[in-house]
């Protein structure tokens, strides 16, 4: 870092910053971004809010927090050697294994010198003079990039409930996203999550093994399959490092990166029993099948979308013993895979226990969060602890949280608010020269590492191309970031994914200005995306300004 604990004066215009790249994140796209930039001679800082590697993988340590991808086909696929070293050992990698592998491969790669850690970058400033970013962590330390490349991440941003008397609550709270290291115990105590997302789901099958008393308070309900993990012997782990050119090749083909595979067929072109055989099976296997490998029209066609629907609830009911409960658990206002699957291990049967509650805050509505735990409108349930699986200002939280300002002056936060989301392949932003994002906006998330790979190969690629030829300034063009944003929004028709209110569409009810669907993602195929992408560079990035 260049001064401390100060924030230092724009540099002069022919200065040579402190860095030719500033890289915010050391999660997995920040590291592998980091490798990239040095395998190309340049100068890179990672600035890591964080005391360690890791990103997600850090910072969400609930209990039960896992894969719900399988482990082999989430790993960086990029070093031969690391895919030789590393052995995974459960289908659906545990958070303590993820965290330890993204440890070795910081280790592997020596990256922990270029990073500093402990260090949130508060704000982000473009100096037009001086072509260069200036970066101020909330230390009031500053330095400056040439070249600066997010890598915050599309779900780092935790967001707790709108719930009055929040801080006013006396026992243990944690929020799943920002869980602590230390050891956390529920043996015997009286517990309480609000929240049954991904996350709540994977915490509540966990914490109901061991609480007192566990009472779920859900708003809405979401659509759960089974996750289906075991774990992997050395001979099976053999098998698999075998098969990795292979897999990979297969990620690179599915519209969302993972290893599963769009049935080609119509769900009416077949008959009811094949259909029926066909969700026996998706259900019965591993992962998500069943979402991301289930019939070509399940997420376009409203008819198709109801039969499998219609096949998850029953199953919900016959796992589900009192009645009520299955049904307070089968959304209705939403189809099968339009919001985010949620992945469970016995998650329903876990409301056959005694000690487990469930309260439908549709019903009754959380009043407040009292001294003793949370009052609804029909009672106050008293807990030792509460957890917060609430979920996080997604996709343009974790860039919102930092003031970055870019040209003329333009907050990119008010930017994106006033003219809504705009962005060039969800990379480069208008009026933000010289700047990047790993995984933002209208990218292809999906099996994410598979995207972030390819994301920052590109924008590696693009930051090499400019440093060779001499280039300080690179900046998308107006009509650039109009092609691809109205390519964005005429990928996005049709879904029904988009018709529902989640993470997905950007919607966040705790967080002002996000009460309304936008098009946070790109929701064409990966290949396309890539496609798109790769055409850009080989044309010589005319899309880009290069001075
Ligand atoms: P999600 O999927 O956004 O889920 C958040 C959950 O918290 C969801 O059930 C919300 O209910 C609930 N929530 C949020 N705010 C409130 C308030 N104010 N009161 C009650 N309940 C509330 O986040 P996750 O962390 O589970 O998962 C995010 C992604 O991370 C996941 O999809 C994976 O890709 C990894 P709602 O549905 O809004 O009614």
């Amino acid at each position: 870092m260049a001064s401390s604990q100060q924030v230092r004066s724009a540099p002069a215009p022919d200065a040579v910053p402190d860095y030719d790249v500033i890289i915010i994140g050391a999660g997995i796209s920040g590291l592998y971004q980091l490798l990239k930039l040095r395998e190309l001679g340049l100068r890179a800082r990672v600035y890591e809010a964080g005391t360690g590697v890791g990103g997600t993988w850090y910072w969400n340590r609930y209990p039960g927090a896992r894969f719900d991808s399988e482990s082999y086909s989430y790993g960086f696929s990029f070093s031969q050697e690391l895919l030789d070293e590393w052995d995974w050992s459960e289908h659906f990698s545990p958070q303590p294994e993820t965290e330890r592998y993204l440890n070795f491969v910081a280790d592997k790669f020596d990256l922990r010198r270029d990073i500093q850690f402990s260090a949130r970058v508060a704000a982000a400033r473009f100096d037009a003079a001086a072509r260069a970013w200036t970066v101020t962590l909330e230390s009031g330390e500053s330095a400056t990039g040439r070249f600066v490349v997010t890598a915050v991440g599309p779900l780092s941003a935790p967001t707790y409930p709108r719930i009055e008397g929040r801080d006013s609550y006396q026992g243990e709270a944690y929020h799943t996203g920002l869980w602590p290291k230390h050891k956390v115990t529920f043996e015997g105590k009286r517990v309480g999550v609000i929240g049954t997302g991904a996350t709540g789901v994977q915490a509540i099958q966990e914490i109901a093994k061991t609480a007192g008393h566990l009472t779920v308070f859900q708003r809405r309900p979401n659509w759960c399959t089974p996750l289906h993990n075991r774990p992997i012997d050395s001979a099976e782990m053999r098998e698999i490092r075998k098969g990795y050119p292979e897999l990979f090749e297969r990620c690179r083909e599915t519209a969302a990166c993972f290893i599963h595979t769009v049935d080609p067929r119509g769900t009416f072109e077949v008959s009811d029993e094949e259909r029926e055989a066909f969700y026996e099976h998706l259900y019965a296997s591993p992962g998500f099948g069943i979402w991301q490998g289930n019939f070509r029209d399940m997420l376009t066609d409203r008819a198709a979308n109801a039969l499998a629907s219609k096949f998850v609830a029953r199953k919900i009911r016959e796992r589900v013993k009192d009645p009520k409960v299955a049904e307070m658990l089968i959304p209705k206002d939403h189809g099968f895979g339009t919001r985010r699957v949620p992945q469970e291990t016995r998650y329903y049967e876990v409301y056959n226990q005694p000690n487990v509650e469930l309260v439908s805050i549709l019903e009754t509505p959380i009043e407040r969060i009292t001294p003793k735990g949370v009052k609804t409108s029909e009672r106050e349930y008293e807990f030792d602890l509460l957890v917060y699986a609430t979920g996080f200002d997604a996709i343009t939280g974790s860039l919102d949280r930092i003031d970055i300002v870019g040209e003329d002056g333009v907050k990119l936060k008010d930017k994106w608010r006033s003219e809504g989301l705009t962005t060039f392949v969800g990379v480069m932003i208008e009026k933000f020269p010289n700047l990047f994002m790993d995984v933002g906006p209208h990218t292809a998330l999906g099996n994410i590492p598979r995207s972030i790979e390819y994301n920052v190969e590109w924008v590696a690629d693009l930051i090499g191309h400019a440093h060779k030829s001499g280039h300080t300034y690179v900046a998308a063009r107006p009509e650039a970031v109009k092609e691809w944003t109205e390519f964005v929004a005429m990928k996005g028709e049709g879904l029904l994914t988009n018709e529902v209110d989640s993470w997905m569409t950007g919607v966040n009810l705790n967080v002002d200005g996000k009460e309304k669907r936008i098009l946070a993602r790109y929701s064409g195929t990966a290949p396309e995306y890539r496609a798109w992408c790769d055409d850009v560079a080989a044309r010589g990035y005319e899309e880009l300004r290069f001075d």
